[in-house]
């Protein structure tokens, strides 16, 4: 049989930590044949919580459960880690500035970033979900300067998942049908969907639709802001889809895209498309053997141009306002 993979999970007590958990260890993360160690990490008064969702683990008697730990300390949670997801975050709450959420956010994800540096397994890979989920990656694979830069992502698979979804109910076909399509920037409401490069059956995507004001005026705005929408319809925020994407966002890093198709993740910039050095953004990327590229070589036209510089341009004042902070 083969060796257990230890995944850790931030935030465990969280409402996308408990849709999360039970598809880990079912086998939906890694793979149908791959035994996982859950390690929890909860802040001390939700340990408790915590404690709760492992009792359920436990009764459902999965077969590659292996083992559950929960702790309150990074350096304990990371300890060995192969694959690290980081959702548990200080959310915006009424009247708090950016500087005072990106401070507070410092607080969780650079000793974070520290104890996956000291503690982690040498093949980490980390995914950040927590919000601003690309500017806490950076404060994280700042503190973690042993680790390959490249490790350390940030998710745009649920805006990927979105406009793959909002383009089937327009188009009418299946989601299946859809390839390549495109999330670049920042997880937030600049990031922009681009469906210039996607396929529908074998068919350009934009070509399809061709209708502009619908993809300026519902489709960008729609996907943009659907995390808004659910708020409004639920009363609370994502969480099943968030988890969902969270799975589906380490299964294609470690298993790899299918032939001719891509996907999005919010990924260090190696300067492609413009898109500064190190700044972590969503770009398009093929991956294979457990390791990602950006795909390469494709036309950026004036429409998408200055919606790429849009959101990238946020995430520069990000990083400016964290490195002012001191927090990389
Ligand atoms: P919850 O508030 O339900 O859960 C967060 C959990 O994190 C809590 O149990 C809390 O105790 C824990 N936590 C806080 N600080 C911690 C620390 N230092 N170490 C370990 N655990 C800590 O939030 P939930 O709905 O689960 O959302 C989690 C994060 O995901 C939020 O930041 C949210 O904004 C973000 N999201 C990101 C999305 C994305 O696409 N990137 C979409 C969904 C979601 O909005």
């Amino acid at each position: 049989t083969r060796t257990p993979v230890n995944v850790t999970v931030t935030g465990a007590a969280g409402q996308i930590g408990y849709a999360l958990l039970f598809r880990i260890a079912s086998g939906h993360l890694l793979g149908a044949d791959v035994p996982v160690n859950l390690r929890l990490l909860e802040i001390t008064p939700a340990l408790k919580a915590a404690e709760g969702t492992a009792m359920e683990l436990d009764d459902c008697a999965f077969p590659l459960l292996n083992s559950i730990e929960i702790s309150d300390d990074p350096n304990v949670a990371f300890d060995g880690a192969n694959v690290a997801l980081l959702v548990g975050a200080r959310p915006r709450t009424k009247g708090m500035e950016r500087g005072d959420l990106l401070e507070a956010n410092g607080g969780i994800f650079k000793p974070q970033g520290k104890a996956i540096n000291d503690h982690a397994a040498d093949d980490i890979k980390v995914l950040v979900v927590g919000n601003p989920a690309n500017t806490n990656a950076l404060i994280a694979q700042a503190a973690a300067p042993d680790v390959p830069a490249e490790r350390f992502t940030a998710m745009t698979r649920l805006d990927h998942n979105r406009a793959l979804s909002q383009l089937a109910k327009k188009t009418g076909a299946p989601v299946s049908d859809i390839k390549r399509l495109t999330i670049w920037g920042n997880h937030s409401a600049t990031q922009y969907p681009d469906i210039f490069h996607a396929e529908i059956a074998g068919k350009n995507a934009a070509d399809v639709v061709s209708d502009q004001a619908w993809l300026a005026d519902d489709f960008i705005p729609t996907v943009a802001k659907r995390g808004a929408a659910i708020i409004e319809a639920r009363g609370a925020s994502s969480a099943a889809s968030a988890a969902n994407a969270a799975i589906d966002h380490v299964h294609t890093w470690v298993n790899g895209t299918a032939a001719g198709d891509w996907t999005s993740m919010g990924i260090p910039s190696d300067g492609s498309y413009g898109v500064p050095e190190g700044l972590i953004s969503s770009f398009p990327v093929t991956a294979e053997n457990g390791t990602y590229k950006i795909v390469q070589g494709l036309e950026i036209n004036e429409f998408s141009r200055a919606r790429i510089d849009a959101s990238v341009k946020e995430l520069t004042e990000e990083r400016e306002a964290v490195r002012a902070l001191g927090l990389i």
